[in-house]
């Protein structure tokens, strides 16, 4: 299996999480969503080719690898609802971030980029007072939300300064070897 990606995005991070717990032989091809030898038709990362099968999202990616491991993968509706909620504060977030490095478009430019930036800081707080649980690692939306709250701090998208139950969480991934493993080197 080869899985395309970048060491920086969350999404990505997700999935090389997945690989490492699920013990199977992977090779990590570095690349971007705009690199020529990127093979993702969604021009996006991450990708993953096993064989002859083609997966172009994260969530099928990561489906894909705990299935060939016997791994469940949010069989819990409320786990899953989870999932999706931050999966639309993560695209938001990436959304706000890349119309700045791509075209130099702030949010105070733009009204969708700061209903964006909205939604992004509502979400955090609905967060902060949710019972998240202290099992590490937890289901896949737990991982999922461990990825964007670090992801966030990287970036400097974000403040958990007064949000201390979301940093506590993260702490605790922090801790955890494949979740440190893969952190964004501090370069990038
Ligand atoms: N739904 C996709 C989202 C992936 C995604 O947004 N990846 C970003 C990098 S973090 C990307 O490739 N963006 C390129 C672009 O939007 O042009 C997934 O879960 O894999």
């Amino acid at each position: 299996m080869e899985l395309y990606g970048s060491y920086t995005s969350p999404f990505v991070r997700h999935c090389r999480i997945v690989l490492l717990e699920s013990g199977l032989d992977f090779k990590f091809v570095e690349a971007t969503s705009t690199d020529t030898h990127n093979p993702s038709p969604t021009k996006k990362v991450p990708y993953l080719r096993d064989g002859d099968l083609g997966f172009s999202d994260s969530s099928s990616i990561i489906k894909h690898v705990r299935d060939k491991v016997g791994q469940p993968f949010l069989p819990d509706t409320r786990e899953f609802d989870l999932y999706c909620f931050v999966n639309t504060l993560m695209d938001a977030a990436i959304n706000v971030f890349l119309f700045e490095k791509v075209d130099g478009l702030h949010p105070t430019e733009s009204k969708y980029l700061t209903r964006q930036v909205a939604r992004v800081e509502s979400g955090l707080t609905d967060l902060e007072g949710q019972a998240l649980g202290s099992a590490v690692p937890g289901s896949d939306a737990h991982i999922r939300l461990a990825c964007f709250l670090a992801w966030g701090l990287f970036r400097r998208r974000f403040d958990l300064t007064d949000r201390r139950h979301l940093v506590e969480f993260l702490r605790r991934y922090d801790a955890w070897p494949a979740f440190s493993q893969t952190a964004p080197p501090q370069s990038a």
